[in-house]
């Protein structure tokens, strides 16, 4: 049986709710982040020198890393129902593009603004909290918010146009970018300007994967 190394309120969440869109048998094996730190336990390590989650065994033994390299392997091995994009299909640059810019282009600036409010937050001389609070919030300010502000136009733009990433239905690309997606909602302003954006964000909830997923592994909660 396949079997998910899933840490709590993580992407993994992208592998389950997959695995149930495929409507696949599963084994999840639950992994809770370090309450100080809220980094993965070292058990996963042991699997992939990474540590990170999500990992996936296959039935033969075979492990996968990397969300969108789990997605791709799984969409391809499972080809029914259709959950890839495929060459020569409507939409196929579209599905390349958007499963690559949810890790490529809009993770790491989402990753960007946690550690930054982390910052002023952790064990330091209590005459240095001000200093580390107010240079964290200059650069989430200066350098990440605007590039934030940039990514909900262009997410408000496609998706006032589109219901779905790539080739007018729901697909792998649309697994990928609702982690993203969840975590740019939860914490944004200015979200009245994304309706079309909220509305999307509301049809992945929507779906009964999506919702068993969360059931299996705990709510995303970001
Ligand atoms: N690009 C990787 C990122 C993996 C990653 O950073 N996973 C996070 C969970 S959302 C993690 O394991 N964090 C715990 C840690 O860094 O210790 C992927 O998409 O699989």
């Amino acid at each position: 049986m396949i079997r998910v190394h899933h840490l709590a309120q993580s992407r993994s969440h992208r592998i389950l709710w997959l695995l149930e869109e495929l409507g696949l048998d599963y084994a999840v094996e639950v992994y809770d982040r370090n309450p100080r730190t809220l980094l993965a336990p070292p058990a996963l390590k042991k699997l992939h020198p990474l540590g990170k989650s999500p990992l996936v065994t296959l039935e033969d033994g075979t492990l996968l890393a990397e969300s969108g390299a789990i997605l791709e392997s799984l969409v391809h091995l499972h080809p029914e129902p259709a959950l890839a994009v495929e060459p020569g299909e409507d939409g196929w640059r579209d599905y390349l593009y958007w499963l690559h810019y949810a890790e490529g282009s809009l993770m790491p600036l989402l990753v960007m603004t946690l550690v930054f409010r982390r910052i002023p937050k952790g064990p330091m001389p209590f005459f240095i909290r001000p200093v580390a609070k107010a240079i964290s919030k200059k650069v989430i300010q200066t350098y990440i918010q605007p590039q934030l502000d940039d990514h909900l136009m262009l997410l408000e733009r496609w998706f006032s146009q589109n219901n779905w990433c790539a080739g007018n239905r729901f697909s792998a690309a649309d697994i990928q970018l609702g982690y993203p997606i969840e975590a740019l909602t939860s914490r944004s302003s200015g979200l009245e300007k994304a309706p079309s954006l909220l509305a999307y964000m509301e049809r992945l909830r929507q779906r009964p994967a999506y919702q068993e997923a969360e059931r299996k592994g705990g709510p995303i909660s970001l």
